[in-house]
């Protein structure tokens, strides 16, 4: 090394990456140019100034500079994966897409779930509808299906949308809240707007607070329109319906999951994922006819109802099999572009407003995020089956198209594309004669009867949850007249929902009832609207948690682990120190995680095997004690043996059938295959 080297990487971490050894590829600028240092600037003299001259300095901090996009407006905080749709059931009779009348193909995927208030740095658990876009990468185009984990929206028309968005994020004076709904703005948007309470019922209930992404539905929301080869058409909504069953997590949880792991959510999709388990959902439809539509007591293309599963059945037609996490967050995820405009031949657009709405928006904020109308040849959202047009130039090109035809018709190249009458994508030829206008038909205008609805087919504790979300929503309202407001609203929906959120709120009196513009129908309950009555007794995909310390009985430990992982759960052990414990048989165990940084909300059910003297020193210590009564709170089985009962008590539980002996496998197992909901009225006051 000359004298010059040796100086400039004196006490820079230089000589030491250079050390390391190893066949690395050179270092070079944008240009190809291999650096020789990467430790420091050009400067004048060893303490002068730092020279212009230094291209490779400008290059590198001038990319710096420039690594941020726009984030969407909407939808900012998000993670994808990528995978694969097969078809199980044929809809050969209804369309001529491929990607749904070819079973067994596999068309590759990548779906990007996302809160939607929240900015990209904002954390994965507040009550908040998730997005859930899926990109299908069909063998005739891509078709992405950009739909949420709810069946409805909030507004019937697209005109309202920014006004819904500006109302629900920071508001613009203070720049706050960020990812919540709890504020004046909002609520006092949404009370305004009596079109959005179906959506009021679905965003206060449990499935804004999805305890994984892999227990979560997803919807396309709006009919769409599938076509077949002979021009006839019938409406589909598409559902995915996740394997594991629906789960969710409790508030007061989801809120310690916000600061105990803000990357929750993307952070267990990773951790299954790089383990080669997967996350699977199965397709369904639901099919009707416009003679069908006629008879519903709603109008389909309201996206402020759903069609209830009694009377449009649900048909599993296949799976969404999520296997692979993307290589690089910002160039898969970050800019992947949905559209839902990005269709197939075979399928087609319904006349929902708020679709029509979106056609529109989709594309115009990827030519803003991503800067050029060339962001279809960004690998993640270029097709995979062959494409060809006569689209030339803009910024970042990054084709180079050979020939000199750029246009058609042409007769100069034979081998310049064209257009396919036969395969091509056609539209539904409609007859759409009538009055134009700024109208909304009359068939919208009943905004409380599937509101109603909904309510009555939670379950108890969900009636519970939604009227205590209700509560703390409207308390961190300033202005008493939107709390008034929206409890007038409620009288509505079920007086006795109303009654419960007024008595939450202090109310002296139950104010005056909203005046729906039309008859509010009550309908029969619709159990498959329930989470909770939905979800499956399982610990596949749940997480259990183990809580050892020094002298922890090694054989119970292993009991422990054995059980659970054979029942599908993945376990991690707990330890006061990273760097593990010495166990009964005086061999060293090594933790996952250390105690104060892995609390209980990180799973779904706990364990506390200790020592005597172990449980006596955790019970003097906050995070332990915390442990248990956060387990306890949130309704999870706990497992503990004879020296954990000092940390329990420190925690003042009392045991119930969800708190058990760590010997009692197959109980404790079932137990935390679920949560333990009769527990709930003993922990806490609902409203
Ligand atoms: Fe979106 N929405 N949206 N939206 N939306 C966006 O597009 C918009 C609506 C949904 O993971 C934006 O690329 C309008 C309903 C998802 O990248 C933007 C209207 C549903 C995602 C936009 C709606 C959705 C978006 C922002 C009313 C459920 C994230 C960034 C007419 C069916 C996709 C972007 C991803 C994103 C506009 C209503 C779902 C601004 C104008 C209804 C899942 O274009």
């Amino acid at each position: 090394m000359s004298a010059s080297k040796k100086n400039t990487l004196l006490g820079t971490g230089g000589e030491l990456h250079q050390q390391a050894g190893g066949e690395h590829p050179p270092l070079t600028t944008q240009q190809g140019v291999t650096l020789s240092d990467n430790q420091n600037a050009l400067r004048a003299h060893p303490q002068g100034p730092t020279l212009l001259e230094d291209f490779i300095l400008r290059e590198k901090i001038t990319h710096f500079d420039h690594e941020r996009i726009p984030e969407r407006i909407v939808h900012a905080r998000g993670t994808g994966a990528h995978g694969y749709f097969e078809l199980t059931h044929s809809l050969e009779a209804f369309t001529n897409a491929q990607v749904l009348t070819e079973v067994g193909v596999k068309t590759p995927v990548f779906t990007r779930f996302s809160t939607v208030a929240g900015g990209s740095g904002s954390s994965d658990t507040p009550r908040d509808v998730r997005g859930f876009a899926v990109k299908l990468y069909t063998q005739q185009g891509n078709w992405d299906l950009v739909g949420n984990n709810v069946p409805v929206f909030f507004i019937q028309d697209a005109m309202k949308f920014p006004d819904l968005v500006h109302a629900v994020k920071m508001e613009p004076d203070r720049g706050f809240p960020q990812a919540a709904s709890a504020h004046d703005n909002f609520w006092d948007f949404i009370s305004l707007t009596p079109e959005s309470m179906h959506m009021v019922m679905w965003i206060m209930s449990d499935r804004t607070l999805p305890r994984s992404l892999r227990t979560m539905e997803g919807f396309g929301v709006h009919s769409f329109r599938l076509l077949n080869a002979a021009g006839e058409s019938t409406f589909v909504k598409f559902h995915w319906r996740p394997r594991l069953g629906m789960q969710s997590t409790v508030w007061d949880e989801a809120v310690k999951i916000a600061g105990a792991d803000p990357d929750f959510h993307r952070r267990e999709l990773f951790e299954v994922l790089d383990a080669g388990e997967t996350a699977e959902w199965d397709l369904a439809v639901q099919l009707f006819s416009q003679a069908d539509a006629d008879k519903f007591p709603f109008n389909h293309l309201d996206a402020t109802k759903l069609i209830p599963e009694e009377l449009v059945p649900l048909q599993v037609i296949g799976r969404m099999v999520l296997d692979r996490w993307p290589d690089n967050f910002f160039a898969e995820t970050e800019q992947v572009a949905f559209c839902p405009s990005h269709l197939v031949p075979g399928i087609d657009f319904s006349n929902d407003p708020l679709l029509q709405g979106r056609l529109f928006s989709y594309l115009d904020t990827q030519l803003s995020r991503l800067g050029s109308p060339n962001f279809a040849q960004i690998p993640v959202n270029a097709p995979k089956c062959p494409f060809a047009n006569h689209q030339r130039d803009g910024q970042m090109q990054m084709a180079v198209p050979r020939g000199r035809v750029n246009y058609e018709p042409s007769s100069l190249s034979p081998q310049s594309p064209r257009e396919d009458r036969r395969t091509g994508f056609a539209s539904v030829a409609v007859d759409e004669g009538g009055a134009r206008g700024r109208v909304r038909d009359e068939s919208f205008a009943d905004h409380y009867s599937q509101a109603r609805q909904f309510y009555i087919s939670q379950t108890e504790p969900e009636q519970a949850h939604l009227a205590s979300a209700l509560v703390f929503e409207l308390s961190k309202v300033e202005h008493l007249h939107i709390r008034q407001a929206m409890v007038g609203h409620l009288r509505v929906i079920d007086t006795a929902l109303a009654k419960r959120v007024a008595t939450g709120l202090g109310l002296s009196e139950l104010p005056e009832a909203a005046k729906p513009a039309v008859p509010v129908q009550t309908r029969d309950a619709s159990p498959p609207l329930s989470l909770i009555g939905n979800a499956k007794a399982t610990l596949q995909g749940r997480a259990v948690g183990i809580l050892v310390a020094d002298g922890s009985d090694a054989a119970a430990i292993a009991a422990l682990k054995k059980a659970a992982q054979a029942a599908g759960a993945r376990v991690k052990l707990i330890a006061p120190r990273v760097g593990g414990v010495k166990l009964s048989n005086g061999k060293h165990l090594d933790a996952d995680g250390q105690l104060a940084g892995t609390p209980s909300v990180m799973f779904d059910a706990v364990a506390l095997v200790l020592s005597a003297a172990g449980g006596k020193a955790l019970s003097q210590e906050a995070a332990a004690v915390d442990f248990v009564r956060d387990a306890f709170g949130h309704l999870k089985a706990i497992a503990a043996d004879a020296g954990a009962q000092a940390v329990l008590q420190a925690g003042g539980i009392q045991p119930d059938a969800g708190v058990l002996g760590a010997g009692d496998l197959k109980a404790f197992v079932a137990a935390a295959s679920t949560r333990q909901w009769a527990r709930e009225p003993s922990v806490r006051t609902l409203a």
